[in-house]
Parts: structure tokens; C-alpha cells; sequence
């Protein structure tokens, strides 16, 4: 049966050009395959067939402009019974989304109905000051404790929500709070035993305290500026001990591996395990901070520099948090989309509480909870204190964080006190305790752990005559005995094993714990513990005999290093609790398999020009993708990032071709469900789309950047982003993915201070590319022309993706239409392309006097309209170069000039500037859309006199033409600077200068941009 095949809905679109056939009469399609592109002024989608079968005939061609209803191919219609039809995807997902709705609540149900058996749980009475009944408060405190006994935890929820939602609607204004008392959230009763041997377990951790302390100590000695941490570790010791010991497993040829980010500050006690794990030795521990001859520690986690080892940049604060939430997200991503196995893998991430006060460390927590990443666990190590003092003073860091953490929606643990606190918390029959717990700041806590036992009886006990009675018989030892939750290995084991069993919600753990834990009166929770880094004999000796490190006042004096016998218990402990979890951590290795280039041809339809048909090079860009996505190699592979803007560049053709990732699929039918693009979410969605948020979409581009290492699968991320929100607003994180060795491509788009025209100062980028340089690994260009892009692109994919070379690629694009030339056949211009230059035009007629121009972006195309101007109204000639990127250019040149001094007695080396330009003749006059600086990056390089223009100052809002004649960009400025420039350089008269100043109305007394 013949069917015929119409243009759908496409939007507000009318008229759109058919720019590529797809399918031709005779060929077998299927339903979904695509059978033309259009294009619209704006982007470029492929139109998919909803019918499979035999194509009978094609009835439109290639140049058609076509709109809704049109007629494109006529179809014999494969035979599908009804019962056999295709159900569409929208409506599959919906049902599928029913199904899982009604089994989770299955599921829920069956929970409820069979309550899992609860221990008693004992009461903890909350002294309230406002209490005006106490009596009636205990009867209803008996009756939940009853309904705990008999039904359990969930029952008491139940009926708790009930009374709530009862007052609530009965009036009663409810004040929301989000804070437990300031008691461990995990009571003792439901705590799971750690089968480790708890006595090896601590002389481990102490050697790996003193190892640590030891080496951070010896550097100093040795050169006091290199600095250095002894407190954060001291304080977190137990917390990375218990997870080594019992969690974390590593990357294998069985199982993919846990990731997890460790504090910045933390990496001496890291180096210090490995010492034990005999993975590093003495020598490479006395070389910590001395990175600059091979083999040396870094100071903190840093990939570039240690690449077999640190995984995460971490150092950056608030950066850890961020990248360990995208990470978690990216791995469910790539679980998801098929692409790599759930093993159940997770994300542990561990953060100071100073650290917290971050924005970035807690502004992705929402995105965490609502993707329900149940692979993610934060540690927040709250030692109360950051560098110059306490972190809340007058507060509590563990309430307030537990506040926004259980607010967002995540699983809350908190790990305040360690078991010594048990019994004391379980007789508080008057809640006394609970009372001067919650009443007590942090300042206080702090100060009293810097002090000794009778201060804290007399600070904290005193406080209430119920207080002081609990502990009358417990001696001052005994009371500064009294630990910490993050100090306690049970505790922080149970709330470890919690964490890691917990499902549909993120984790947090917030442990408490000392800053400078056993470092004694000059180190220990005092203000100055952030940056201790000598210990001076005594405090030496304090350390051993408080971690009972078996070392001699002589080897202590000497600060030795400790390491057991290789056949000790605690080295065969070690090694084999590691083994037990597959291997060593941190290790960065990588085994993933290259992704082949594309054939050159698949850009070969941008290496001809677009004739009349005018585009940008966001649009050509676009285009390119839509071809890439053919390619059976890289199109799983992509990873297209977008922060709400894909409509902006023309991409939301892509909604309805690869889809939005969600991780619950679409659980509504869109607004547009008739549209071509409308706006598709599924669990297998390829785009990720961040919505309004380039520091989390960069985040997510630098997981999917890592994939290789950390993953062992090769992505070829693509995140694209308005140029000025891009390495101004994150560019740390940029910064980390270089650290990272991050592999993708990063673009700038509606690029150019004067190319985005209406948008204004915030939006004009003008420097963008000034930024990206400083960052060594990533390469830059700032193409003009659509085949310029293409070489550009391919050349990334083969070095980034093929040939896995560490470098990212950053490329602008602008937004500005125009038509696009056939690439010159010059053999040597896929070359300059590459390297940055490449002569594109050379006027010759009169051969009196040249100079040569230079331009990058579209400012290359007023360039080229002011050569023709100089050339036909002034008998100039003139040879224009496309310079690609100015970056790569400034890169060579430091080389080759770096090489010439340090070898004068060798052939001198000729920078490819000088090679582009050294025999030709004139000034040169080089302009871009970004401040002058970037054109003159390449001025050292090259012996001729030489002039930029470029858009220095803050952008505005105006139209294109206003703003290049603002910022002296136009033709008109480049003619008229031109002349000036060649008279300067006494080739012509001043006078053609002043006449063309005066004939294009240019003010000679106007003040710089940069002023007004
Ligand atoms: C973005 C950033 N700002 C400042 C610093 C400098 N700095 C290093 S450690 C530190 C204090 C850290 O306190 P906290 O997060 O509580 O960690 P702790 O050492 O107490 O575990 C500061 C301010 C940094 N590393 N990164
Ligand atoms: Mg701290």
C-alpha cells in the first residue's frame, strides 16, 4: 500500500530549505530513519520517516523550499498488522513510567505491610524551655515510644506525618526544622560490627599519622618554604582508614573501580598508606613538594603531575564537591545510555567543612538528591575549624550543614560522638545531656578540646546540675577520653556501611572530629593548626607516645620514617585488606580503546562554499554535528552539553534525534509532542542539558571529558555555551580539566565583542580567548569560515580521540550570517589552518606598495572588505591572512624563539609567523573581535613593524555595524588605519591618511573605548 510521507510540524518555520537528501527511490527504509535535512536561517534538523517500507519516489529536491504538509516521498508501506504497529515513543515512555510508578508502590507497600523487625530504640528526651506541660509531653513521648517497640520506625513516620498534616490543616502554623538533636543519627543498638582487627587497624593509622606528620616535618627542615599540612590529615586519619581498610574497591580487570576525592589537604596521609603499601619510598616521601625534578609529591592532588596516581583535582575549594556530584551523575549517564555496566560503583568525596562555605560546594546538592545518585557519598570532615579559626563559632557547621543536606533531599548521617559518649547518652533520663549537646557552640567545643578534662567538666558538665551528676564518677582522663564520632572506627564504619547500602538518595556523612587530632598543646585544635608544619622535639615526642609509634627519642629527634617488616602483621594486613578490595587507591590508569577519526570526506560538503546561502559558523557547526551523528563510530560517543541555550544555537533539533538524558525517562508528553523538535527526556537520552548552570555543565563535561581514565571508555564531549559564560565564569574548573587531562571540545559560541551585537557589556566576549590561553594544555582558534571549522574539528577528534594526546580544544563561533568560500586548493592550507595562519587573498595590481593584514573571526571578513578598499580607491596592495588562532601562533613562537637563545650555535629555527610572513613585504596591520592583546600575542615573533586592532573595553548594546565602528573594527577604521600605518612607516603620504580619516567621519580626538 503506498503511503505518502509529509513535512511535519515544524515549529514557527515556514519555507525551509531541503539542504541534503537523504534516501533515494528504491531504498528500504525503516520507521525513524532520517530522509531529508532543511535547514531554517537559524539550524538545521533531519526530517524522520514514520513509516517503513520501499520508497516508490522522491518529490522534492535539494534547494526545495518546503512547510508544513508538503508532500516529500511516497512509500510502499511494509505490512504491519494493527496489533503489530509501533506504539510512539512518547506514549511507550509514559506507560513504561506507569509500570515503574506502580511497582515501586508495589514495593512500598510490601515494606510497609511486613515492617522490618526495629530494635528498641531508646528515648531521648529534648529539654525545652517552653515546654508548659512536661507531663502531657512525656504521655505522648510514651506513646510513640510504644508504637516504635511495637510497629516500628516507619509506623511512628507515618503517624507523626499524620499529626502534622492534621494540624496543618487545622491551622496550626508549623515551623519547619530540618535539624535531629546534636546526637549521632546512627543509634547504638543499629550499628554493624567491622569484622577488622581493630588493634592492627590502630597501629596502622598511627604509622600513617607519623609517616605523614614526619614527611610534611622533614621538607620543612629541609626547606621551610615549602609548607605543608599536618592538621586536616591528623583529623581525618580514621575517616580514610576505615574506607582503605573495608569500602573502597579498586579499579580491576573484574570491576570498574570506586572514585573518590580526597580532600586537597589530606595528601600526605595518602602518600603516607602508600609508603606502608610499599608503593612509594623514603626517597619519594622526602620529595614531597619537590615536584620540579621527575619523581617528586605533589602538594596536592594534581593528575598532570602525578598521572599514574591522583585522579581528582581537589585542592580548589568548593571544585571537589561539584565534580564529584557530575561525576556520580555522569556514571548513572553512562549506566544508562548502555555504554558501561552497573556494578554498583560509587563516589565518595570528601570535603572540609570550611570548605562548605564554598557556593559551588553546596550548589549542586539539589541536582544530587533529584537524580536520586544513591552512588554519591560526601564526607564532610567538620575538625569546627578552617585556616584563621572556627568555621561557625557561634554555631554548629554539623546542624546547619545537616539542615541544607536533608533540605535538598539527601540521606543524612551525622557521626558526632564516639562510644565512650554511649552509655553517658543512654542515662540521660532527663535529657540534660541532649540539651547542653544542642546548647553548646562550636567556639566552645573547640576550645575545650584545646584544653584538657577539668575544663570540659567544668565548660560543659557544669552547665546543669543533671550534667555535672553524669559524670561525678568518671576521673578528668576519663572525661577527655570521651572521642569524637569521626575519631571512632565503629562509628564511622557502621555509618560508612549505611551510607554505601542506601538507596534512591545521595549521601552524606558529617563526621565530627579534631583539627590537629594528637598533635598536643601547639597543634591540637587550636586557631594556628591549619598551618602547622614544624614540630618541634617535644611536640615530636607527645605525637609517638600518644600513637605508641615504636620509635626511639633518638630516631624521633631524627624524624625518621616508621615501615614495618615487609612479614609484620600490619604490612600482610595492609596489603591484603587492599587486595581484598581488588587493588591500590588512588591509581590513575586507562584502558580504553581510541576512537577512530572520521574519513576526511565526512566534512567534505564544508570545503565548498555555501554560494548564496548565508550561515554562521554556530550554524556550520551544527550542520557538522548532524553528520558526525551518522558516523557508526563517534556517534554513541557524543556528549553534547548544552545549559539551556540549544535553542539559541539551532540545536534543538536534536531533542527529538539523540534525546535529553533524565534518568526517569518522560513522565509527561510535551507541550510541542507534534513538533519535529520537541522536546524529547529519556533514560537513554544522549544530550545532557544543564538548564542554567555552566558550572555544573562544565562539570559534567569534564567527567565525560575523563571517561577514558576513569571509566575506561573514550567520549568525545561537546559542551557549547555562550563564549562569555564560558572560562570567565568557570574558568577554574576549566583549569581542573586541564589538571585532569581532560580530551573534548569546549565552544564558545555567539562569540566577539561586536559579532553578538545587541546583548551588551555582559554578554560581549572579548577576552575569552586571552583566558583559554593561559591554560597549557588547550588549544584554541577562532575561525571565519566553515572549512576552517571542519579542518579544525577533525584534527581534534584524531589528536584528542584517535591518537589520545591530553589537550582540549576550545573553538568560537559566532553568530553572524554570511556566505561561506570554497577552501583554496593551496596544498599547504589544511596546514596554517592547523598551525594558525594561512594566506586566504592577495591583492597584486599595482605593485607599488603592500601591506599585509591579518584577522581572525568575522573580523577576518571587514579585513577583507578593506583590502579591497585600499586596493581599488587607493592602489594598495595587499595580502590577507586568516589567522586561525593567534594562541597557536604565540605558542609556536616562544619555541622556536625559546630554542634559537638557549642553542645559539645551532641553525636557527624560523617561527611559523616568520615563515608566513618573513619575505613578504610591508607592515602589518592584525585585528581580531578580542582586545588587541590577542593579536598582539604574535608581535615578538616577526621582525616587521606591526599594528593591531581589536576591541578593548566593555561591550554595549548596539547593532554590529555601530559596534565595529565603536571599537575601530569596521572596514572603514581598517582603511583608514591601514593608510596611517603605511604612512607611519613613510611608504605613502600622511595626506591619503587625513583624507580618509575625514571621509569615513572618524573623530581623531575621541577617547579610547576602553574609557567610556
Ligand atoms: C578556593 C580556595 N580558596 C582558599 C584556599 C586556601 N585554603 C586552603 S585550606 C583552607 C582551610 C580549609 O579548611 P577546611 O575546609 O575546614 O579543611 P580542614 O583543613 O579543616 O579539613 C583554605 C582557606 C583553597 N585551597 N581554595
Ligand atoms: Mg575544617
Amino acid at each position: 500500500m503506498s503511503e505518502k510521507l509529509l513535512v511535519p510540524d515544524i515549529g514557527e518555520f515556514e519555507k525551509v530549505e531541503i539542504i541534503e537528501l537523504l534516501v533515494k527511490p528504491g531504498d528500504q527504509i525503516n520507521s525513524n530513519d532520517p530522509v531529508v535535512t532543511i535547514e531554517s536561517d537559524k539550524s538545521s534538523v533531519e526530517i524522520p520517516s514514520t513509516i517503513s517500507g520501499k520508497i516508490e519516489s522522491v518529490n522534492v529536491k535539494v534547494g526545495d523550499k518546503v512547510s508544513k504538509g508538503d508532500l516529500l516521498l511516497s512509500i510502499e508501506a511494509s505490512k504491519v498488522s494493527s496489533s503489530e504497529k509501533p506504539i510512539p515513543k512518547d506514549t511507550e515512555s509514559i506507560i513504561k513510567q506507569a509500570e515503574t510508578v506502580l511497582e515501586n508502590k508495589k514495593k512500598e507497600e510490601t515494606i510497609q505491610q511486613n515492617p522490618v523487625e526495629e530494635k528498641k530504640q531508646t528515648i531521648i528526651k529534648v529539654i525545652n524551655d517552653s515546654d508548659i506541660d512536661p507531663l502531657e509531653t512525656q504521655d505522648w513521648l510514651e506513646s510513640l515510644s510504644a508504637v516504635v517497640e511495637k510497629d516500628g520506625n516507619q509506623r511512628a513516620h507515618f503517624l507523626i506525618k499524620e499529626l502534622i498534616n492534621k494540624a496543618y490543616r487545622e491551622g496550626a502554623n508549623i515551623p519547619y526544622t530540618q535539624h535531629t538533636p546534636y546526637i549521632n543519627t546512627i543509634p547504638p543498638e543499629a550499628e554493624v560490627k567491622s569484622n577488622g582487627d581493630q588493634n592492627i587497624e590502630r597501629r596502622i593509622r598511627s604509622l600513617i599519622r607519623w609517616n605523614a606528620a614526619a614527611m610534611v616535618v622533614r621538607a620543612n627542615k629541609k626547606f621551610p618554604e615549602l609548607g605543608g599540612h599536618i592538621g586536616t590529615f591528623a583529623s581525618a586519619a580514621t575517616l580514610y582508614d576505615v574506607g582503605m581498610n573495608h569500602f573502597w574497591r579498586a579499579k580491576n580487570n573484574k570491576f570498574g573501580g570506586d572514585l573518590v576525592y580526597f580532600q586537597g589537604h589530606s595528601a600526605p596521609g595518602v602518600y603516607a598508606r602508600a609508603f606502608l603499601e610499599g608503593r612509594l619510598n623514603e626517597k619519594q616521601l622526602d620529595s614531597f613538594r619537590q615536584e620540579v625534578k621527575p619523581g617528586g609529591l605533589s602538594s596536592y592532588p594534581h593528575p598532570w603531575l602525578m598521572p599514574k596516581f591522583w585522579q581528582f583535582p581537589t585542592v580548589s575549594m568548593g571544585l571537589g564537591p561539584m565534580l564529584a556530584i557530575y561525576q556520580a551523575r555522569y556514571m548513572k549517564y553512562l549506566i544508562n545510555r548502555g555504554l558501561i555496566k552497573d556494578e554498583g560503583r560509587k563516589v565518595w568525596a570528601f570535603l572540609g567543612d570550611g570548605e562548605m562555605d564554598e557556593p559551588e560546594s553546596l550548589g549542586a546538592i539539589g541536582l544530587a538528591a533529584r537524580e536520586k545518585l544513591d552512588n554519591l557519598i560526601f564526607v564532610i570532615n567538620c575538625n569546627l575549624q578552617r585556616l584563621d579559626g572556627p568555621v561557625r563559632g557561634n554555631g554548629k557547621i554539623i546542624q546547619e550543614l545537616e539542615g541544607s543536606f536533608r533540605g535538598a533531599g539527601w540521606n543524612v548521617i551525622k557521626v558526632i560522638w564516639g562510644s565512650y559518649w554511649d552509655s553517658l547518652i543512654a542515662n540521660d533520663k532527663t535529657g540534660h545531656l541532649v540539651k547542653v549537646m544542642n546548647e553548646t557552640v562550636d567556639g566552645e567545643y573547640q576550645a575545650m578540646k584545646a584544653r584538657d578534662g577539668a575544663y570540659v567538666r567544668d565548660r560543659f558538665f557544669g552547665k546543669y546540675p543533671e550534667t555535672q551528676e553524669l559524670v561525678s564518677s568518671l576521673s578528668d582522663k576519663d572525661i577527655w577520653r570521651l572521642n569524637r564520632g569521626g575519631h571512632d572506627p565503629h562509628k564511622v564504619y557502621t555509618a560508612y556501611d549505611q551510607a554505601s547500602k542506601n538507596q534512591g538518595s545521595p549521601t552524606v556523612i558529617i563526621a565530627k572530629t579534631i583539627k590537629g587530632y594528637g598533635m598536643g598543646k601547639t597543634g591540637e585544635s587550636v586557631n594556628t593548626t591549619h598551618q602547622t608544619k614544624k614540630l618541634d622535639i617535644d611536640d615530636l615526642l607527645y605525637y609517638r607516645d600518644r600513637f605508641d609509634v615504636p620509635l626511639t627519642d633518638e630516631q624521633v629527634k631524627n624524624v625518621e620514617y616508621f615501615k614495618p617488616d615487609e612479614k609484620s602483621l600490619e604490612i600482610k594486613y595492609i596489603k591484603e585488606k587492599r587486595m581484598r578490595l581488588g587493588g591500590f587507591l588512588p591509581e590513575r590508569t586507562t584502558y580504553s580503546k581510541p576512537i577512530k577519526a572520521p574519513a576526511k570526506d565526512i566534512f567534505d560538503f564544508m570545503k565548498v562554499t555555501t554560494g548564496e546561502k548565508e550561515m554562521s559558523t554556530t550554524m556550520a557547526l551544527v550542520r557538522m554535528f548532524t553528520n558526525l551523528l551518522r558516523d557508526k563510530n563517534i556517534s554513541p560517543r557524543l556528549v553534547p552539553i548544552i545549559p539551556d541555550e540549544a535553542r539559541t544555537f539551532g540545536m534543538e533539533g536534536f531533542f527529538q534525534k539523540i534525546g535529553i538524558y533524565a534518568h526517569e525517562g518522560q513522565k509527561y508528553e510535551p507541550e510541542d509532542s507534534a513538533q519535529l523538535s520537541s522536546y524529547r527526556e529519556e533514560k537513554t537520552g544522549q544530550v545532557l542539558e544543564e538548564g542554567i548552570n555552566e558550572a555544573g555543565a562544565m562539570s559534567s563535561w569534564i567527567a565525560a571529558a575523563t571517561s577514558y581514565t576513569n571509566h575506561d571508555i573514550e567520549m568525545i564531549p561537546i559542551y557549547i555555551f555562550y563564549s562569555m559564560f564560558g572560562f570567565q565564569r568557570i574558568g577554574d574548573l576549566a583549569w581542573a580539566g586541564g589538571d585532569s587531562q581532560a580530551r573534548g571540545f569546549l565552544i564558545g559560541a555567539t562569540a566577539g565583542r561586536t559579532t553578538l551585537a545587541g546583548e551588551g557589556l555582559q554578554h560581549q566576549d572579548g577576552h575569552s580567548h586571552l583566558i583559554a590561553s593561559t591554560i597549557p594544555n588547550c588549544i584554541s582558534y577562532d575561525p571565519t569560515f566553515h572549512y576552517e571549522l571542519a579542518v579544525i574539528f577533525r584534527e581534534g577528534l584524531r589528536r584528542m580521540h584517535e591518537k589520545n594526546e591530553n589537550v582540549f580544544y576550545y573553538i568560537t563561533t559566532m553568530n553572524e550570517n554570511y556566505s561561506h568560500p570554497s577552501m583554496p586548493k593551496d596544498k599547504n592550507c589544511e596546514e596554517g589552518i592547523l598551525k594558525g595562519m594561512y594566506k586566504i587573498k592577495e591583492f597584486n595590481k599595482y605593485k607599488k606598495t603592500k601591506i599585509q593584514l591579518l584577522a581572525s573571526g568575522t573580523i577576518l571578513r571587514e579585513m577583507m572588505a578593506a583590502a579591497e578598499i585600499l586596493q581599488n580607491e587607493y592602489q594598495i596592495d595587499s595580502e590577507i591572512w586568516s589567522v586561525t588562532s593567534f594562541n597557536e601562533l604565540r605558542k609556536d613562537g616562544m619555541e622556536v624563539e625559546r630554542y634559537n637563545l638557549l642553542n645559539p650555535d645551532k641553525d636557527q629555527k624560523v617561527s611559523f609567523v616568520e615563515q608566513c610572513l618573513g619575505k613578504t613585504e610591508g607592515p602589518i596591520l592584525a585585528a581580531s573581535d578580542y582586545m588587541r592583546m590577542n593579536s598582539d600575542q604574535i608581535r615578538p615573533y616577526t621582525d616587521k613593524s606591526f599594528y593591531s586592532l581589536g576591541t578593548d573595553g566593555y561591550g554595549r548594546s548596539d547593532t554590529r555595524k555601530n559596534l565595529r565602528k565603536f571599537f575601530e573594527v569596521d572596514k572603514e577604521h581598517m582603511v583608514a588605519y591601514g593608510l596611517s600605518v603605511l604612512a607611519k612607516e613613510q611608504l605613502i603620504a600622511s595626506k591619503h591618511a587625513k583624507e580618509a580619516i575625514k571621509k569615513y567621519n572618524i573623530d581623531g580626538s575621541k577617547p579610547m573605548p576602553t574609557k567610556i
